[in-house]
């Protein structure tokens, strides 16, 4: 039987067949010695094969290749990975400008961590319903800043309804991981796109204990007019991909833009003489914030990398 991974309820998984039907699988014992050490061989999304056993469940044998996973460290002190979901279309970025205020740093590595993993993504202003004035303004300007770098901006409301006919239009017909902080409103927006989902909003729980030895149970939800949404409770994003930091400029597209005008190939953009990447950014052509934001990632330590809990 061949089929496709649902749900993760941690040591049972949840895969559907070919013909729609449901099946409890385990996983065979020896998939888990294969590939990277990581703490949970089999994802949310991957195509795999089963052998049915005589209880009417069934044994997970193999996993067919996956087009694209993203991981992150099992635990803060862990060596090991946690493969959060595999086969995605794209990614949603749940973001708010107000109760939370979203860091524009955790944005940025979010969305150059995503290009590294070639993943698209959209991103979903949510509570625009409490930004009035001067606020409206900041949105614009939020708004049109990654809409320039070559980002799809969804500005939405889960309480006025704003912009949800746009997002679900958005999710229609792809597999879209939601991702984002907690408190955004990723639960609240999967209430209004997944007829019958009841998930609990306002749940902060899971927060306490992210970076600590969180298991997660991540979920596919079917969307009434196709395509679906992995829900991965208490995983806000992923930790950075393991690339050359020289490398990290390629994760943002208006600062690779510009670095081609840079005197030296090898421009780290942050004292070279000659640099049009510092120049851009006096200038105003290039975003402070997102500026701020590459020099982050350059700052990271190379052992250090999977630890920060963005
Ligand atoms: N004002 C406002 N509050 C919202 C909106 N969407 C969600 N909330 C509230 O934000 C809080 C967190 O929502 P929840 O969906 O649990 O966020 P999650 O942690 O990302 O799943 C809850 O109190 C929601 O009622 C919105 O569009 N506007
Ligand atoms: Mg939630
Ligand atoms: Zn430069």
């Amino acid at each position: 039987m061949k089929g496709l991974v649902i749900k993760n309820t941690g040591s049972w998984y949840v895969v559907r067949d070919e013909n729609g039907a449901l099946h409890n699988c385990k996983i065979k014992g020896n998939l888990r010695l294969k590939g990277f050490r990581c703490t949970n061989p089999v994802a949310v999304g991957d195509i795999v094969n089963a052998e049915p056993r005589d209880d009417g469940t069934a044994l997970i044998v193999s996993i067919e290749q996956r087009r694209n996973y993203i991981i992150r460290r099992a635990s803060n002190l862990s060596k090991e990975f946690q493969i959060i979901a595999s086969n995605m279309d794209q990614a949603v970025l749940v973001v708010t400008l107000a109760n939370p205020v979203t860091n524009t740093t955790f944005i940025d590595r979010f969305l150059a961590t995503a290009m590294a993993y070639r993943i698209p993504v959209v991103i979903a202003i949510n509570k625009t319903d409490l930004l009035e004035g001067e606020d409206r303004d900041l949105l614009d300007a939020v708004a049109n800043l990654y809409r320039t770098i070559g980002y799809t901006v969804i500005p939405v409301s889960t309480v006025s309804g704003e912009g949800m006919d746009m997002l679900r239009e958005a999710l229609t017909g792809k597999t879209s991981l939601l991702s984002g902080n907690s408190g955004v409103g990723k639960s609240s927006i999967i209430n209004k796109m997944v007829p019958g989902a009841e998930l609990r909003v306002g749940d902060v729980s899971q927060s306490h204990h992210t970076g600590m030895h969180t298991t997660t149970f991540s979920e596919m939800l079917d969307l009434p007019d196709g395509g679906c949404i992995i829900d991965t409770p208490g995983v806000k994003g992923f930790g950075t991909i393991d690339f050359d930091r020289y490398e990290t400029a390629h994760y943002f597209p208006e600062i690779f833009k510009v670095s081609e005008q840079c005197r030296f190939g090898n421009c780290t953009h942050t004292h070279e003489p000659g640099c049009a990447v510092r120049e851009a950014v006096e200038q105003h052509l290039i975003s402070e914030s997102r500026y701020a934001s590459y020099l982050s990632i350059l700052e990271d330590d190379p052992d250090d990398k999977y630890r920060k809990p963005y």
